[in-house]
């Protein structure tokens, strides 16, 4: 038994580069500017209409008391925390990890729901990988106004010819309120 349990772990961590670093800055919302809002991340769009918000929630973490809170107060709008021009290597194997919590999110007919984006050329113009709530809602046996508590959302994909890549994290033409933590971008084998 032992001996099974040994050969598991080798091969799980062996997935893993040695060293392999988090390439997402304040991953854990750790650090808060003045203004509320999170350090290294950048809110879109630049102006916020009334009751949209966008910021470190300092009472509500995954791992500990601090995440990003996006908060729509109607199901017009579209709200995101971007980190473009993340350095990558071509053509190499990556992991991305969020943690994801949700509360009484109620969605229009056009919604992505809530979202991982990542997109090419350190922006969020075309697509090279996807995840987030809104892409299991029917597993996640979503009914409106829904709410769920801290969830993984991972996802792996080859940066191709990229250098850099972008990643938005939103809440689109969806009402509601979503906590972001633990946000991780490390080369895999
Ligand atoms: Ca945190």
């Amino acid at each position: 038994m032992k001996k099974i349990v040994f050969f598991a772990v080798c091969t799980l961590s062996s997935l893993l580069l040695p060293g392999a670093e988090n390439l997402i800055k304040n991953g854990d919302f750790a650090k808060v500017a003045a203004d509320g809002k999170p350090v290294d991340w950048t809110v879109w769009p630049k102006k916020l209409a009334p009751g949209v918000k966008v910021e470190v929630d300092k009472n509500s973490g995954h791992n500990d008391d601090q995440s990003v809170a996006v908060t729509n107060p109607a199901k017009k709008y579209y709200t995101r925390v971007d980190q473009l021009n993340i350095p990558v290597k071509p053509n190499t194997k990556y992991q991305f990890k969020v943690w994801i919590k949700g509360m009484n999110l109620e969605h229009s007919k056009k919604c992505g729901s809530a979202r991982v984006f990542i997109g090419a050329n350190g922006s969020v113009d075309s697509p090279v990988a996807l995840t987030g709530p809104g892409l299991r809602r029917a597993q996640m046996k979503a009914v409106d106004p829904w709410s769920f508590d801290w969830t993984e959302f991972t996802v792996t994909f080859n940066s191709k010819k990229n250098t850099a890549i972008g990643l938005s994290i939103y809440l689109h033409f969806t009402q509601g309120t979503i906590w972001v933590d633990d946000v991780e971008l490390v080369e895999v084998k």
